[in-house]
């Protein structure tokens, strides 16, 4: 070898040091960072189970996910959840896409990667090693907790439509009612009326966005929103009035109900909470008492 062959090999190695480096900062491994990975847990005798995790992609170009091995279990795929006929069905997908500057959630009822035999025992097992491959050939391994997933994806689903609902405060509904989503009305109607809160009057007039007498404080909440101020009184034992300002009227509720409308102008003073005492009347009739003395 001579002087000369000697300094292109090794300009030529220098070459692909430093290419093989620049290579590394650019690897789609790099570019993916993975969060909440669990594998769920199965009974010894399961043919499969399957992994979950957040990856997100920092780069500027999607990344794909291709493969996935793990020593776990026999045949690992990627596989997402298609709806058929109603009902969820696993397919196999040959890659999961990682978006640029975004994320993809691996989760029960959608993509997750499934692992097809395993040689261990996952109620024993606490943790799975899965190695990630990347379309450019480039890997990362990650060490997935052995989590069980008690309740079917199906309940659970089912569960979390409807709790904020069924926890919320009477109040709290009949005062967002207003601002609520379309379906968010229906199913808050819905919810009032279990709890027997609506009166007919108010059912009927939700619909037509006006307040009158019989319908409930509670429904005036769901027509016209909050009032601007509010100001009650207990009058007598069970009898509760209280009187709602709203910009155009003041509406008095007596035990949670409308019982009176006023209009709000200029100058107008709300309604008394007490109805006054009423006058009292001279006898009808004068008559001398057996003593002698006028009496009424
Ligand atoms: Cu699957």
């Amino acid at each position: 070898m001579n002087i000369l062959t000697k300094l292109v090999t090794l300009a030529l190695i220098n070459l692909l040091l430093t290419s093989c480096s620049s290579n590394n900062d650019s690897k789609d491994s790099t570019a993916i960072s993975i969060k909440d990975s669990f594998v769920r847990e199965v009974p010894s005798v399961a043919m499969a189970t399957a992994a979950f995790m957040t990856l997100s992609n920092s780069s500027a170009k999607d990344i794909y996910l291709v493969k996935a091995t793990s020593a776990t279990a026999k045949t690992l795929e990627l596989h997402t959840h298609n709806k058929e006929h109603g009902m969820l069905k696993m397919r196999q997908v040959k890659d999961i896409k990682i978006p640029a500057k975004g994320s993809i959630q691996l989760k029960p009822g959608g993509l997750h990667i499934m692992l097809i035999e395993p040689t261990q025992d996952l109620t024993k097992t606490k943790i799975v090693s899965i190695k990630l491959m990347f379309k450019d050939g480039s890997s990362t391994e990650i060490n997935a907790p052995v989590k069980s997933v008690k309740k079917p994806m199906q309940m659970s689903a089912k569960k979390n439509q409807q709790p904020a609902i069924k926890k919320a405060k009477t109040l709290d509904l009949c005062v967002n009612y207003s601002n609520a989503k379309e379906d968010e009305q229906e199913k808050i109607i819905k919810e009032l009326n279990y709890r027997n809160q609506l009166s007919e009057k108010d059912i009927q007039n939700i619909k037509k966005s006006i307040v009158e007498t019989s319908n409930t404080m509670c429904g005036m909440y769901m027509i016209l929103g909050k009032p601007l101020q509010e100001k009650s009184k207990q009058l007598r034992p069970m009898v509760f009035k209280s009187i709602h300002v709203y910009p155009d009227n003041y509406y008095v509720t007596q035990m949670g109900i409308v019982v009176a409308k006023h209009e709000r102008k200029e100058g107008s003073t709300p309604p008394p909470l007490s109805v006054e005492k009423p006058l009292v009347m001279e006898a009808p009739v004068k008559f001398i008492a057996p003593g002698g003395r006028p009496m009424h």
